[in-house]
């Protein structure tokens, strides 16, 4: 595995803020986020079948942010006023803006994400995904579409915020690998824009 830098990450734009959010909130948005969203299990298409998701999930957004994901469509849960909170800390500080989180709850280090890349059309041809992290540290694998021998690797942990911008998405394929030893829980906000419906 190639630790992460620049010369691995040609053609991407990631950027990572450990402890973004500071320890006390961390916890607090974990614990909250825990006991109040409505977690559900995704159906997820995989080889051309229809199985549950390794994770629990929550999508939630503007109205009009409905979204496709591993071909199904979600129509977004309203906003909760603390996520709406750091909605707008983001745009603020100037990191994106965004109309829509999906929420990712690994119950374990059994529970984890596959190979994809988040490039669904209605977030357009250069994505700006803002990743937070709480609970477990988690490895987090980025891989070029056309040579997956070339990797980098992030530890996220808690607190900690990732920006993928650019032609991240075009060029590079991620993934949450399974982490057996791990048994704490992670959950996983990825703030993203979805062009609206009309
Ligand atoms: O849990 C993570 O860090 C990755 C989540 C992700 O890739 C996604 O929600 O599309
Ligand atoms: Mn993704």
């Amino acid at each position: 595995m190639f630790p992460p830098g620049p010369d691995d990450l040609n053609d991407a734009d990631v950027r990572h803020l450990p402890g973004w959010l500071p320890g006390g909130q961390a916890d607090v948005l974990h614990q909250v986020l825990q006991a109040e969203i409505s977690w559900e299990t995704h159906r997820i298409r995989m080889f051309g079948n229809w199985v549950d998701s390794p994770r629990l999930s929550c999508w939630i957004g503007d109205p009009q942010a409905r979204y496709r994901y591993s071909g199904a469509e979600f129509v977004p849960h309203p906003w909760p006023p603390r996520l709406s909170a750091l909605r707008d800390r983001l745009q603020a500080e100037g990191l994106g803006r965004f109309n829509s989180v999906l929420l990712n709850r690994y119950r374990g280090g059994g529970d984890y994400m596959g190979w994809h890349s988040d490039d669904e059309p209605e977030l357009g041809p250069a994505p700006l995904i803002a990743s937070l992290s709480l609970g477990a540290a988690r490895r987090f694998l980025l891989r070029r579409r056309d040579d997956t021998t070339r990797k980098a690797e992030f530890l996220l942990g808690h607190g900690d915020l990732l920006l993928m911008g650019g032609t991240t998405q075009r060029h590079y394929q991620h993934a949450l690998p399974k982490m057996a030893r791990v048994q704490d829980e992670r959950i996983n906000l990825t703030f993203r824009w979805i062009t609206p419906r009309t």
